[in-house]
């Protein structure tokens, strides 16, 4: 019998969505956990919108439609929250709390993916055999057909690896069991079970499509075979080609923060999107990548790195503070923006750059590099103050993760936004597995023309 342990207790509607339990049960299959889960977390979902379905979430002013819909609450995610001040927490746990509780692998220090992947699907932190189950059930479904192999080694190496990334998502689509489910006429109850598999296939694969595209571009197009007794970080790393255990470390914690950030981002929005019109896992999630590949989203890190070695290539190893400001407004002034920096809904420092700040200053605290990337976190957000027009001159996650990936050889940065991707799955995809749960239907918010704007408020007061 499945058992919980709660470990504050609080009044049960309230526990629902949020992560304060820790799973003691014997259940050791995500699948099965998450239908024991369904019936209560549906109910829920029901009775909030039976009290509350007519209350009012906020308002949408005219500056909202033709800003980028900033602040407007219309989604429901019940994966993570993102708070201004505090940053994302994943089913109630801020990063730092998913470092402490995940598993780790042995002789780890950093979490799991799978274990923030259990998270995120069920809301329950999950026992160290349930995610071992989870390494092994993603291991086994790691293969990709060799259509997808075909199409990737036909690429030019001067496609970009993200398009090649969407290209071979697009290709495995050819597998997908909910779209061949649907064509059979499956009943819309069961949607979630066949979008659960193919999301998890999808996860699955695509270590071995990334890596894929990495040895095909700038290595020897050799990629190593899944080794069933790894984890998916450290398998992932090893197709990679890295073997530094500490670079799988870097792997485990670069997954997990960069998976999940609420349902309003470019990439979660695209794909949960295009899954509203019952487009399957592997076609919404084209489109969520093809999103994350524009540069004022998941393309920033590729962009951070490049800017970091331009102030290097000009001003030389001995960069002062002052040539740090000159470059900052330099980039200004030409009407660009300092990637790595300012967030749609971030006002603070973005907790996933501190973390990975933090990881640098356990294992590489003389890279010059990183003591490069520090002093401009010293001077940025001063001057994107001056400069007046971002809301937030803090860094965000872009401003670090590509420092840490170069100090382990990983040099190729058209390839980072690739890395960014997989982990993006992870979280895009337990958002899609709970938008079929729930039945969520097509979404298709109003839009308004200016003159029917004008219409509106014209010699009204
Ligand atoms: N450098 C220079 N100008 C910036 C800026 C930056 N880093 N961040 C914002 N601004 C500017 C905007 O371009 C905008 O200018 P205009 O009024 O001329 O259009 C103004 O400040 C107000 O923008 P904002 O409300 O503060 O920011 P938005 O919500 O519109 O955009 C973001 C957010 C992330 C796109 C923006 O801060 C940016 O372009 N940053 C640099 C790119 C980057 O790091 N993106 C990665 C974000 C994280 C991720 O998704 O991966």
């Amino acid at each position: 019998m499945f058992r919980l342990v709660a470990r504050n207790p609080r009044p049960a509607a309230a526990l629902l969505s949020g992560a304060r339990f820790k799973s003691t049960s014997k259940v050791t299959t995500l699948k099965e956990r998450l239908q024991q889960i369904i019936p209560e977390r549906v109910a829920e979902v029901k009775e909030v919108r039976q009290k509350y379905g007519s209350r009012v979430l906020g308002e949408t002013t005219v500056d909202m439609a033709y800003g980028g819909m900033r602040g407007i609450k219309g989604l429901v995610t019940e994966t993570s929250v993102l708070d201004p001040e505090e940053g994302i927490r994943f089913r109630g746990l801020t990063i730092p709390e998913c470092q402490k509780l995940l598993p780790k692998a042995p002789g780890g220090e950093e979490p799991l993916p799978e274990g923030l992947f259990w998270l995120l699907v069920t809301g329950e932190i999950p026992t160290t055999e349930q995610v071992q189950a989870l390494s092994a059930d993603w291991a086994a479904r790691s293969m990709i057909p060799p259509h997808v192999e075909d199409i990737l080694d036909r690429c030019p190496n001067t496609l970009h690896p993200m398009s090649q990334f969407v290209l071979a998502i697009t290709a495995l689509q050819h597998e997908s069991a909910f779209a061949r489910a649907y064509q059979n006429g499956v009943p819309k109850a069961q949607y979630w079970d066949y979008a659960y598999e193919d999301a998890n296939d999808l996860i699955a694969k695509l270590p071995a499509v990334a890596a894929r595209i990495y040895r095909n571009v700038y290595k020897d197009g050799k990629v190593a075979p899944v080794d069933n007794s790894l984890d998916y970080s450290a398998n992932f790393a090893r197709m990679l080609g890295y073997t530094d255990p500490t670079f799988t470390e870097l792997m485990r914690l670069y997954l997990t923060i960069h998976s999940d950030h609420e349902g309003g981002n470019v990439s979660a929005h695209a794909t949960h999107l295009v899954g509203s019109a019952l487009s399957d896992p592997y076609l919404s999630f084209a489109a969520g990548m093809a999103g994350l590949a524009g540069p004022l989203h998941g393309l920033a890190n590729q962009e951070v790195l490049r800017w970091i070695m331009k102030v290097r290539d000009e001003v030389g190893t001995d960069v002062t503070d002052a040539d740090i400001k000159a470059y900052l407004w330099k980039t200004l002034k030409a009407g660009q923006v300092v990637p790595g920096y300012g967030h749609a809904v971030l006002r603070k420092t973005d907790p996933r750059y501190t973390c990975q700040r933090e990881f640098a200053l356990k294992h590489l605290p003389t890279d010059p590099m990183f003591q490069l990337v520090s002093q401009i976190y010293n001077v940025a957000p001063g001057v994107l103050t001056e400069h007046g027009k971002t809301k937030n001159p803090w860094p965000n996650v872009d401003a670090h993760s590509g420092v840490l990936l170069q100090h382990y050889g990983f040099k190729e940065q058209d390839f980072y936004t690739v890395l960014f991707g997989v982990s993006r799955a992870l979280g895009v995809m337990s958002g899609l597995i709970w938008d079929r749960v729930l039945g969520l239907p097509i979404e298709r918010p109003k839009s308004l023309s200016t003159a029917v704007i004008k219409k509106m408020f014209e010699g009204k007061q």
